[in-house]
């Protein structure tokens, strides 16, 4: 049995080559990398000791044969990937964005969160810290993922299923398949949902907030921004705020980018559904992010998700949990790409044990 299996698309990536700047049109050549929030966090898992699993589906191409060889190499077992002979392999193309000037601690806040400039509301792409991101990916063999081509044994024999909201955006197959795997069964494996809304690949607004919402609620561990929360379901005042929308998760994970995240964690036996739980069950735990030099964004909500994935695996106290989330985020902050090799198990507990005053 697998301890996370992670659902969903990824791409080859492209970022500009050391000493290129500007817009997309600007640069001339290309460093190729790997990216898929759901496979960074299956890898960051894997390399933290994690038995951990990536379904998906990729192209006959050249590219799907790298990523699965890639996504591999980090340990991951990748024997339910499969390769799709009609459909061609997503890539994008991101450039990196200004590094922090003067606005660090908002820099890193987009960090944290790891929305992407697409979800900022009113956000011009081109214009944000996060630089400016170009999909190549409708159509692609991952949007053809469904409930009949997906092997159900490789998504039930594990103790969590990894999922997000990204996959929900990718095709009509993609969302059912996502509703089947959120909707009540017995023996389903826990279910982590990672919100992460993408403006572009929504055919509106409106549509991804309901459809965000409906997955998030039919999940047992949900990680939201509190920026996303806003521009998904409009929801301003804080993590309270965005609890008292979204009671239904036992646990529910809200990060303040530079300010931390904060867990809302029910006790196993209350009913979701009772007036307790909406008026105040919870434990409530806050935890800060240490600060870093923020060298690119991409991937640091991903190394969250694994952190406290791992965290929880160990059954680690809630501040632990939230500390290794934080840890493994700084780690895939200072590193331009997607995939930062995270922390070793020692050193992680050692660094989140440190007192208040000395972790943040
Ligand atoms: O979380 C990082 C991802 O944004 C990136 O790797 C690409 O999965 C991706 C997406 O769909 O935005």
């Amino acid at each position: 049995i697998a301890d996370v299996v992670c659902l969903g698309e990824s791409m080859v990536t492209f970022r500009p080559a050391q000493g290129q700047s500007g817009g997309l049109g600007a640069v001339e050549s290309f460093d190729r990398g790997i990216g898929g929030a759901e496979s960074n966090v299956a890898c960051t898992l894997a390399r933290a000791g994690h038995a951990t699993r990536w379904v998906s589906r990729v192209g006959a191409d050249g590219f799907g044969g790298h990523l699965v060889e890639e996504i591999a190499s980090w340990g991951v077992d990748t024997s339910a990937v499969r390769r799709d002979p009609d459909r061609p392999t997503g890539i994008y193309f991101r450039t990196a964005g200004e590094r922090s000037t003067g606005t660090e601690r908002e820099t890193e806040a987009a960090a944290a969160t790891d929305t992407g400039p697409e979800s900022r509301p009113g956000a011009d792409p081109d214009d944000t810290p996060r630089g400016e991101v170009a999909y190549y990916r409708a159509g692609s063999a991952a949007s053809a993922m469904s409930r009949e081509n997906t092997d159900p044994a490789a998504l039930a024999d594990t103790r969590v299923l990894h999922l997000s909201g990204i996959t929900a955006a990718l095709s009509a197959d993609c969302l059912a398949l996502l509703r089947h795997l959120t909707a009540p069964r017995p023996d389903r494996p826990l279910v982590s949902f990672d919100v992460n809304y993408r403006m572009h690949l929504w055919p509106d607004a409106g549509t991804a907030g309901r459809t965000l919402l409906e997955l998030a609620r039919g999940s047992d561990l949900v990680f939201v921004g509190e920026d996303e929360a806003e521009a998904a379901w409009g929801v301003t005042g804080g993590p309270a705020a965005v609890r008292a929308a979204l009671p239904e998760p036992r646990r529910l994970v809200v990060k303040q980018g530079a300010s931390g995240a904060t867990l809302f964690e029910r006790p196993e036996s209350a009913d979701a559904q009772s007036e307790s739980t909406r008026t105040g069950a919870d434990t409530v735990t806050h935890q800060p992010a240490p600060t870093v030099d923020v060298v690119a964004a991409v991937g640091a909500g991903d190394a969250f998700a694994a952190g406290f994935l791992s965290a929880t695996l160990r059954d680690l106290p809630a501040a632990q949990r939230l500390r290794h989330g934080h840890l493994m985020a700084a780690a895939a902050l200072t590193v331009p790409g997607d995939l930062a090799r995270p922390y070793d198990r020692e050193t992680a507990d050692r660094l989140t044990a440190l007192p208040d005053d000395a972790w943040a």
